[in-house]
């Protein structure tokens, strides 16, 4: 018996001993110390024996499912923290690596360019008012002296919704709103998105204007002249010339378009102005007395002058922008070049 008992106790310390996972040594648990285990089946087969070695054997089997217990709880301990350095060795987290930087956004080149009109204007005492982009066709046309059959009013061109309601196609309504509601002096700015249907590399169905309106008593087109000066030099540099020419609009008499000397090849003739060395950057004149009529003012005391300029077309310019779809698409690295 004593032989028998020594054997299974250096056969369990072996096996206990060499076990390399949790799941093993439960198996040896079982093999050795469970219910049907070799040592429970020591104490089983003791009725064979002499009945006065029984205590003594039983003591030393004893001693032995003792012994075997203690060496299962030292490996069980031993493994699970093999473990644990394993697993905190796999997590570990190098804090001397140097941070991930947040990806910081940019302004949208049609903001840093509005930014930069509006700070221009607001230099020369202007507010900046803005309005409904859903418009009626009186605000959008009748007011603003467009008659009824109009080109400007042609479906082609403006977005109609229902009934008397329309995408307005330009900012002006914006001033005929403020004009009603206050007496000269009104010198402001309106910002905003109008509508047009209309769309190829220099249109787009939406696009952004700036228009500008100044009333007051005894204002001439030579105000009109040097304040768009100001506004060209301020906007592409200063040595840059403005060239005014006649033109046609159906709110302003006379009317002028305004060129700038190619900010290009400063007039020499390029690519950019097809070999002119003028670009045309806005439209203006005097507000026609009959607008001024449709909102009460009294154009024998009255005059003033308007713009208009479309901020795609000057950004365009600006940055050497070739076409308007860049700004609508949101390509990540079309907008990072504005940082
Ligand atoms: C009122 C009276 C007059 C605004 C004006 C223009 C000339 C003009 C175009 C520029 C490029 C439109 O975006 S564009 O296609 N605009 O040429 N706009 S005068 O005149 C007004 C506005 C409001 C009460």
């Amino acid at each position: 018996m004593d032989t028998r008992i020594q054997s299974v106790k250096s056969k369990a310390v072996q096996e206990f001993n060499q076990s390399e996972s949790l799941e093993e040594l439960q198996q040896l648990r079982v093999k050795y110390l469970g219910k049907k285990g070799e040592v429970t089946q020591l104490l089983r087969t003791m009725g064979q024996i002499p009945a006065e070695e029984r205590p003594k054997v039983g003591q030393m089997v004893n001693q032995l499912k003792n012994e075997l217990a203690v060496i299962y709880e030292e490996k069980y301990a031993e493994l699970e923290s093999k473990i644990q350095q394993s697993r905190l060795a796999a997590e570990a987290i190098d804090i001397t690596l140097p941070g991930r930087k947040p990806k910081a956004g940019s302004l949208h080149p049609l903001t840093l360019v509005l930014n930069e009109i509006k700070q221009i204007f607001i230099s020369m005492g202007y507010q900046v008012v803005e309005g409904p982009e859903i418009e009626t066709d009186y605000y959008n046309f009748e007011a603003l002296n467009i008659p009824k059959d109009h080109p400007a009013r042609d479906m082609q061109d403006t977005f109609y919704i229902s009934g008397d309601y329309l995408l307005r196609s330009q900012t002006s309504p914006v001033q005929i709103r403020v004009m009603e509601k206050q007496e000269p002096p009104v010198r402001i700015i309106a910002p905003g998105k109008v509508y047009r249907s209309d769309a190829d590399v220099t249109h787009s169905p939406m696009f952004h204007q700036v228009e500008g309106l100044l009333i007051d008593e005894g204002i001439t087109f030579a105000d009109l002249k040097g304040t768009l000066q100001v506004f060209a030099r301020a906007m592409f540099g200063p040595d840059t010339k403005t060239r005014f020419r006649p033109s046609y609009f159906p709110f302003t008499e006379p009317s002028a378009e305004v060129d700038v000397s190619c900010i290009m090849c400063r007039g020499e003739g390029c690519r950019v102005c097809s070999d002119t060395g003028w670009l045309e950057i806005l439209g203006s004149g005097m507000v026609d007395p009959r607008v001024l009529e449709h909102v009460g003012y009294d154009p024998d005391k009255y005059t003033g002058f308007a713009f208009g300029m479309g901020i795609e077309r000057i950004a365009m310019l600006k940055y050497g922008i070739n076409d308007i779809r860049l700004f609508f698409n949101n390509d990540q690295r079309f907008l990072d070049q504005f940082k």
